[in-house]
């Protein structure tokens, strides 16, 4: 296989695609609709270029190249990592044999379903985004924005890709779903919660780039481990172009929380809305809120379809070689979280039903990282408060907790006490409208909006004040 990729084809590749007439005809006869919805959906502001990443390589080393690139030339290509002829089935039923590199027709319905809801957020999140270019704080953000937008576009191609080379006609029609399809669109919805709420502003896309993305950085180890080999090779090279995306999230946030910290200290108050900047109770409503819907992405804590993905060999746990079990589970017992007697609780089951949770727990610990490092950012400020993630039964609505009214605490309340304490706890219309009215474009160079800090560092070693946008 190669590794280099060549720009001069009109699908960049590694995958030999002229080496499958068919299926190269196909990809290129979905290309113009995704390239239509491109030019619908994707980021809604002019640009002569951008400063760009683009993928020339898949090997561990030097895999990407940086220029100014104009948005009609950007190639949207489709990347898996080097093929292991040796690699084996890591856990389930099938574990230790051959990896696989066709769809067993017992698994083709459950594979082809996990890579549509993997597909479908990727879109998604490009839709929910596209109005945010018009307000960048910075060039710097603008182009980072860019950046996340067309890597989702690609991940978007990685998908389409399995779709229409191992699932013939249904998967045709499901590469085409996937531009039908619309966040928060009343007929044809994206599949999951988070994919069809708003991020209308910078601040919601640092918690969702934190928060959101990085449930796509767990889901997709999960798939990486899958016996289906090319969906494996494939979750490998988005992972790569994933920790960007939460880079900006991770940065993103420092970034918001120190510039308010920075106010707080100039004018002596916490009430900072007044001097340009955003106080930390509403930084702490904008987590609380992202966060949430973020668990809910995992799906209920017992789940029979993680048992069964599991047990088949298609979607393993985070890490899934390092853990030191039988890999298969069949024996072992975990304790889930559940409500018991009005009360959140913890019940011993088998330990296949509570993938989702062990992958949840994963991904809590994971964040509490970011908590960590914004905590700092306060204390070395000299700010007594503290920014912390909510109780997981907080404000859900799918699993143990949905139909119960959580406290951050994770106090089981009343629907009265929720109803009355709820702008205490997440985004009121108030905190929304003064966030929004932050958002006035900065497209100078090396300047910054007054509610956010600049970064520590530029792109690719590059200065804050570089020209990474030229416009129209
Ligand atoms: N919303 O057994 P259950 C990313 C459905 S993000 C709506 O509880 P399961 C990215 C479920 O489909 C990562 N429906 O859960 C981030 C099932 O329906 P059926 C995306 C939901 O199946 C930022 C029923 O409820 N990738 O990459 O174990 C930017 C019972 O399901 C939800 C993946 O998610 C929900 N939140 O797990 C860009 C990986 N939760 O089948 C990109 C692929 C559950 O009974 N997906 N349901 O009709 C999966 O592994 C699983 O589908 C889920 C759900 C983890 C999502």
């Amino acid at each position: 296989m190669r590794t280099g990729i060549d720009y001069s084809e009109r699908i960049p590749n590694n995958v030999d695609l002229s080496g499958d007439r068919r299926l190269q005809r196909a990809l290129e006869s979905w290309q113009p609709g995704f390239l239509d919805w491109w030019s619908e959906m994707g980021p809604a502001v002019g640009t002569k270029d951008v400063y760009l990443r683009t993928a020339v390589a898949v090997g561990k080393e030097g895999w990407a190249h940086f220029d100014h690139v104009a948005l009609p030339d950007y190639r949207w290509g489709i990347f898996l990592t080097e093929r292991d002829e040796d690699r084996t089935i890591a856990f389930g039923e099938q574990r230790g044999r051959p990896a696989w590199q066709q769809v067993p027709g017992e698994y083709r319905a459950d594979l082809q379903r996990l890579i549509v809801v993997q597909g479908d957020t990727e879109p998604a999140s490009v839709e929910q985004q596209r109005l945010l270019g018009a307000t960048a704080p910075s060039l710097y953000d603008l182009r980072n924005l860019f950046q996340v937008n067309v890597e989702e576009g690609r991940h978007l191609w990685a998908m389409v890709y399995l779709l229409h080379a191992y699932f013939g006609r249904a998967g045709r029609e499901e590469a085409e779903a996937l531009l039908h399809r619309n966040s928060g669109s009343a007929d044809a919805p994206r599949i999951l919660g988070a994919f069809n709420e708003e991020t209308p502003d910078w601040l919601s896309f640092f918690m969702f780039t934190y928060f959101t993305d990085r449930d796509g950085k767990y889901q997709l180890g999960t798939l990486k481990e899958s016996a289906f080999d090319p969906l494996s090779r494939t979750c490998g090279f988005m992972l790569k172009e994933e920790s960007h995306h939460m880079f900006v999230g991770t940065t993103g946030i420092d970034r918001v929380v120190s510039r308010t910290a920075e106010l707080m200290a100039e004018h002596d108050t916490e009430e900072v809305a007044a001097c340009g900047g955003i106080p930390l109770d509403v930084i702490q409503r904008y987590l609380n809120f992202h966060y949430s819907v973020s668990l809910d992405l995992f799906g209920s804590e017992i789940s029979t379809n993680a048992a069964n993905y599991f047990t088949a060999g298609l979607k393993g746990r985070w890490q899934e070689e390092r853990r030191k079990d039988d890999h298969l589970l069949t024996g072992d017992a975990v304790y889930v979280d559940v409500v018991k007697d009005g009360k959140p609780a913890t019940d011993e089951v088998p330990a296949l039903l509570a993938l989702n949770h062990d992958l949840r727990t994963e991904y809590v610990a994971d964040c509490e990282n970011g908590l960590k490092r914004w905590n700092r950012i306060l204390s070395e400020a000299g700010v007594d408060t503290r920014l912390a993630l909510p109780h997981v039964g907080f404000n859900r609505e799918v699993g143990a907790y949905s139909g119960h009214q959580v406290s951050p605490d994770g106090t089981i309340v009343s629907a009265a006490e929720w109803t009355s304490k709820r702008d205490g706890w997440l985004p009121t219309e108030i905190d929304k409208t003064h966030v929004k009215s932050l958002m006035q474009p900065v497209h100078e160079q090396g300047k910054i909006a007054s509610w956010i800090a600049p970064p520590r560092n530029g792109i690719n070693g590059r200065p804050f004040d570089f020209d990474y946008v030229h416009f129209a």
